[in-house]
């Protein structure tokens, strides 16, 4: 290797899952449920890969991409089938999927794991449910791994892979806006662009996509803001039928919007979802406070800056404030 890695892999790790490729004759990729531009990204680099090394290859989402993401190239061949599980893969590669849990297949791939297929788990989160495990948790994005990933493969890397991964990179920086903004993000990013990145479009695909029914939404999350001043929590609340009045879902980017708050230790984003459930979304404002530590208290889990959990209950005001009951 003649070149820097930006990630802190094992390349050792990298070369056995060269390997494991270069055997496989049918590769499954798997992203994580309610899928973001890093793990598209990611899956949308490694068709455009595998293509380019002529493997037979499936793409799978449990849930459909967000449409501000279907610009990427190769967006349309991840599936959200999920009979997509009964062809013969003799090898999973998952990518940014912190759990088998957060797949959303998790039963279908325990099956593919007891029936000895492997996995290679290729994440920033603290992870190792694969057979290997290319993980940094240190690294802003999975983006930034699979690049340094690929470089070692010698992949090349046109300019639709450039764009991939920019995205993933844009989007778990917030477009350069949280502290997974750092010299390795902002060097590649600037390699990306070399490389024929399309910066533009993945910055108005991500940012300027809401509509008028969205914003009026956000408007409901905003005149509900509240401070718990004991705590130094800010926190607002979107129920149930605020999603039925708006007849919108676009509730994504809350959780960011709120962290811009200069007053508060921590943000939070408290929203009913289907069947009496509720989840917070958590992001960190103070440098010191650390949300995932919390959000696993209640069974969830993410990052030191942004995580979040799931919860039982409807929502109630009372008095000025609100209370899960
Ligand atoms: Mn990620």
């Amino acid at each position: 290797m003649n070149f820097e890695l930006k990630t802190k892999i094992n390349g050792q790790l990298v070369k056995e899952a060269d390997k494991l490729i270069k055997d496989a004759q049918k590769i499954l990729l798997v992203g994580h449920k309610n899928p973001d531009g890093d793990t598209i990204g990611c899956l949308t680099a490694m068709v455009a890969y595998l293509k380019s090394i002529n493997k037979s290859y499936a793409a799978f989402s449990a849930n459909e991409l967000p449409v501000n993401l279907e610009y990427l190239k190769h967006s349309q061949e991840i599936g959200s089938d999920k009979n997509i599980f009964n062809h013969s893969f003799d090898l999973v590669i998952c990518l940014d999927t912190a759990d088998l849990k957060y797949s959303g297949v998790e039963n279908e791939l325990n099956r593919l794991k007891a029936r000895g297929v492997k996995i290679v788990n290729i994440d920033h989160h603290p992870s190792n449910y694969g057979a290997i495990n290319i993980v940094d948790d240190q690294a802003s994005s999975t983006s930034v791994i699979l690049y340094d990933i690929l470089r070692i493969w010698q992949a090349v890397i046109n300019k639709d892979m450039a764009t991939s991964l920019l995205a993933g990179i844009l989007v778990d920086t917030m477009n350069f806006m949280n502290s997974a903004t750092n010299d390795k993000s902002l060097g590649l990013s600037a390699e990306l662009l070399q490389r024929g990145a399309k910066f533009n479009i993945i910055s108005r695909q991500l940012y300027q996509t809401k509509t008028q029914d969205g914003l009026k939404l956000w408007s409901r999350l905003l005149k509900r803001l509240k401070k718990n001043d004991t705590l130094n929590i800010a926190y607002s609340v979107i129920l149930a039928e605020d999603i039925g009045e708006a007849g919108t879902e676009e509730t994504e980017g809350m959780s960011n919007f709120l962290s811009n708050l200069a007053e508060a230790r921590l943000s939070m984003v408290i929203k009913e979802i289907k069947d009496g459930e509720i989840r917070v979304s958590m992001r960190a404002i103070d440098e010191q406070v650390d949300v995932a530590e919390m959000a696993r208290h209640f069974g969830g889990g993410g990052h030191k800056k942004a995580a979040g959990f799931t919860i039982k209950g409807r929502l109630e005001q009372e008095g000025e404030g609100w209370r899960i009951v």
